[in-house]
């Protein structure tokens, strides 16, 4: 395979490029100064949740994290540029439909409630109580409160989410399509399943401890920064990092830590990946099935020469259930169908299954890589599987780790957002407010478009987040949202979902993390939000917030709630106004937040007891459960290898982006600059295609749905993935994701696992 690939000719992650990168975005935000002084507040004791990842935060070492993504989403929102109404008077929504996700936001903060004029196809501004009101008789007259969809994106704290999910169940439905139904949906899926709990099992602390850790579907250098940090302590003290992706990825290579300054003098970096495996897309259950079937033929080989068992055998006996038949399946997949569907060969997959057996204790962390394929809950349960051959959970060092996205998706569930939710926590709501919850399971978020487009939903109301732009089959969620009654936006700036206005619209400014939260006595008002090892810490705002006008989450969602279900069973203002007081209702319903007030202002927060990580199983089977299914018939790629020209595409996310906010053009660890409209590819691919590096084409959806489905204009990058796997960036390619393609039993977009085909420019 050719050498020569884009993204290793620069040096190592993080370094001076980081630096030099995060200043650029500090000036470019136009707010250097309060940027700055932010940054240093950040994941800090006495300061804000970082509104970046949801990466936990150290115990010891009072400094915090230099993270440069972390840097960009705190200037991002500390911007001085504002879309006030002279902005919004300036330009028609049809004109401003024109700009990319990019230009639009460069307009800056929200800075008043402003109210969609259909006449002058303009949004002006409205007064914050007729917004309510309006607002609130528009959902009292809907006929059934299930024609109206609550939507959530992870950034909204403890205390919005759980007010938020009270009003839309006091309202009276379940409809929660939520950002996490298109994110890790099927880790909580599999990990109920199989250990009894929807969550990971580690701590930050069990990263000082693992002897390997093996990194899954994951872009820790761009998404997850501060776990480069941990993952480079890992490295240099010994432990093995395995990383399973694609695409080369810089991050996981070599890593120049920004805060080591001998590091940066000398120019060195660390090596983060002792080993790095690509397998094709959609291939790593057949990957992790194949390092199962070497570890057993390894434990077979040690009880044949008089060894010990490999295999943790008390575990098994103590713990497991369904083992026998995981080993049958195991033994029934071939050598041959393992290597087919991952890509990997037999003696790749041995090598990596012989780091697992050589280490006592294990962590396998993950993300999007696995989580959105058709099979994503199959491939979760197989690393589970694999996991507990060794007893790999519940240890120090060990366990499960699903790397959450948003900063705070992983609490936002925790406190209630949930289209499915339990009846423990249903009848804890209804006994703490004395009403009537509705029990029916309401839309997640391919059931809320659905409803959207068959006419059947009205209203839509989004909590944060860019729905119209994160989803998949982004033309046709357009129109299904300009065919509303009503559509309302809680946000702090301009989206493009905002400009698919329905009859009625709002755009609802909100205060941001980075912003001091005053009530209406100008208290300062404290929030919270649980990170991926489910620890649970409070977040204050020191910026000025960017307008007078702005009104915190909790505040808007009050006031829609008082205008729209009154104030007979909730006081909401008395909520809004001591944000104490929410949680202490969050405390009577939810286990696990006992002195929540108390202890939620101890610097670190504390931690939500696992159950899974104590080895207490709530499955059914009241074990660990094994899942013994085969393999995936077929993956996207080996349907895509049979001929026509046609490729398995991810859509992933580049350096100078936080989801479908775009903080600039380039990719700098891909070695793309200053444009999004790539894709990257096998370089024999391209020599195949016949076209040149740099030849432009448009990407063509081959879903079998007759829907034609096109994205224009892209240049070919070769890059170090594997042949018949191609990659380009989220959201510019959602018009090819189908809206029909969805994981088993998670229903998630299949984002990861799109067939196409690539025409040249000139045969268009
Ligand atoms: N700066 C920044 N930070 C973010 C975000 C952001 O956009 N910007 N987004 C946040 C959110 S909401 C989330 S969910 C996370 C996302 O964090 P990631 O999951 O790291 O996000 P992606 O960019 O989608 O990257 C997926 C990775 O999986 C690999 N991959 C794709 N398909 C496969 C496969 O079939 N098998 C394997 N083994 N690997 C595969 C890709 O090559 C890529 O390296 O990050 C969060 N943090
Ligand atoms: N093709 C493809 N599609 C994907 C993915 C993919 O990998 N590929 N990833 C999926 C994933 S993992 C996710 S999580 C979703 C993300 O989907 P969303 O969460 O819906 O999208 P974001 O881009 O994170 O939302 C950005 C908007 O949130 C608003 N915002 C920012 N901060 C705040 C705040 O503090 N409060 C409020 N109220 N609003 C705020 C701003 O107005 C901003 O424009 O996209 C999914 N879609
Ligand atoms: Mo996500």
């Amino acid at each position: 395979m050719s050498t020569d690939f884009i993204g290793k000719k620069s040096s190592a992650a993080g370094g001076w490029g980081a630096l030099k990168s995060c200043g650029k975005r500090l000036l470019q935000s136009g707010a250097p100064l309060s940027g700055a002084r932010a940054m240093l507040r950040a994941n800090q004791p006495d300061g804000f949740d970082c509104p970046g990842c949801a990466w936990g935060d150290p115990e010891h070492g009072s400094s915090f994290e230099f993270c440069e993504n972390g840097v960009k989403a705190v200037a991002w929102e500390a911007t001085e540029k504002r879309a006030n109404p002279a902005f919004f008077a300036a330009h028609t929504v049809s004109e401003l439909r024109r700009l990319s996700d990019y230009e639009l936001e460069l307009n800056g903060r929200l800075t008043h409630p402003m109210r969609y004029d259909a006449a002058s196809d303009r949004y002006l501004p409205v007064a914050w109580e007729e917004a309510f009101a309006e607002i609130g008789s528009v959902l009292r007259g809907l006929d059934n409160p299930n024609r109206a969809e609550f939507y959530t994106s992870g950034r909204a704290s403890n205390e919005a989410a759980f007010l938020y999910q009270l009003f839309v169940r006091l309202y009276g439905t379940n409809n929660f399509p939520d950002c996490s139904n298109m994110c890790h949906e099927a880790s909580g899926v599999a990990l109920k399943q199989a250990v009894g709990v929807g969550k990971g099992t580690v701590l930050l602390e069990d990263f000082e401890e693992a002897d390997a850790i093996f990194v899954i579907g994951q872009n820790p250098g761009t998404n997850h920064p501060r776990m480069l940090g941990d993952l480079r302590r890992a490295a240099m003290r010994g432990a093995r990092v395995v990383v399973f992706n694609p695409v080369r990825e810089k991050g996981l290579e070599r890593f120049s830590d920004p805060q080591d300054k001998v590091e940066m003098l000398r120019g060195g970096s660390t090596e983060i990946a002792s080993h790095y495996f690509q397998p094709q897309l959609g291939g790593d259950m057949a990957a992790v099935r194949g390092m199962s079937k070497a570890v057993f033929a390894a434990d077979d080989a040690a009880i044949a020469a008089g060894l010990p068992s490999i295999l943790d055998q008390a575990f098994l006996a103590e713990h497991a259930a369904g083992f026998a038949d995981y080993r049958a399946a195991v033994e029934a997949t071939s050598w041959a169908d393992i290597e087919d569907q991952s890509g990997l060969s037999r003696a790749e997959i041995e090598q990596a299954a012989a780091v697992y057996i050589n280490a006592e204790r294990v962590i396998c962390t993950w993300a999007m890589g696995v989580t959105q394929h058709v099979h994503s809950v199959a491939t979760i349960r197989e690393i589970a599987n694999f996991m507990f051959l060794r007893g790999n959970i519940g240890k120090p060092g060990a366990g499960l780790c699903p790397v959450r996205g948003h900063s705070n998706v992983q609490g936002d569930r925790t406190v209630g957002i949930n289209e499915k939710p339990s009846e423990d926590f249903l009848a804890a709501l209804e006994k703490e407010f004395g009403f009537a919850v509705p029990r029916e399971h309401g839309h997640n978020v391919l059931a809320a478009i659905g409803a959207m487009l068959d006419g059947s939903a009205q209203a839509f109301i989004g909590l944060g987040g860019n729905f119209a732009r994160a989803t998949p089959d982004s033309a046709l969620v357009e129109k299904a949202l300009r065919h509303l009654k009503l559509t309302v936006h809680i946000a702090t700036k301009p989206n493009h979902s905002h400009l698919m206005p329905g009859e009625i619209a709002f755009i609802l400014p909100c205060l941001g993390r980075t912003e001091m939260d005053l009530n209406v006595n100008g208290q300062s008002q404290l929030i919270s939000v649980e990170d991926s090892m489910s620890m649970v810490h409070g977040s204050a705002g020191i910026n000025r917030p960017a307008s007078p006008h702005l009104l915190s989450e909790v505040a808007i969602i009050a006031g829609i709630a008082a205008t729209t279900v009154g104030n007979t069973h909730v006081d909401w203002g008395r909520l809004a106004n001591n944000y104490d007081r929410i949680r202490d209702h969050i405390e009577a319903t939810i286990p696990g937040f006992e002195r929540y007030n108390e202890r939620l202002r101890k610097p670190r927060g504390f931690h939500l007891r696992n159950s899974a990580a104590h080895r207490e199983w709530n499955t059914t089977a009241g074990k660990a459960t094994f899942s013994s299914g085969s393999l995936p018939e077929e993956t996207v790629h080996q349907r895509a290898r049979k001929g026509g020209g046609r490729f398995a595409l991810q859509t992933f996310r580049s350096h100078d982006q936080y989801n479908t906010t775009v903080y600039g053009l380039d990719d700098r660890y891909r070695g793309v600059y200053g444009e999004r409209q790539v894709i990257f590819i096998n370089p024999d691919d391209l020599a195949a295609l016949g076209a040149g590096s740099g030849e432009r084409v448009d990407v063509i959806g081959e879903y079998n749905d007759g829907v034609e489905r096109k994205a224009a204009d892209f240049r070919l990058v070769p890059y170090d993935i594997p042949r018949g796997s191609i990659a380009g960036y989220y959201p510019e390619l959602n018009v090819l994701v189908p809206l029909a393609s969805a994981g088993e039993e998670s229903d998630t977009p299949t984002s990861k696992s799109i067939m196409v085909s690539l025409r040249t420019r000139e045969a268009s």
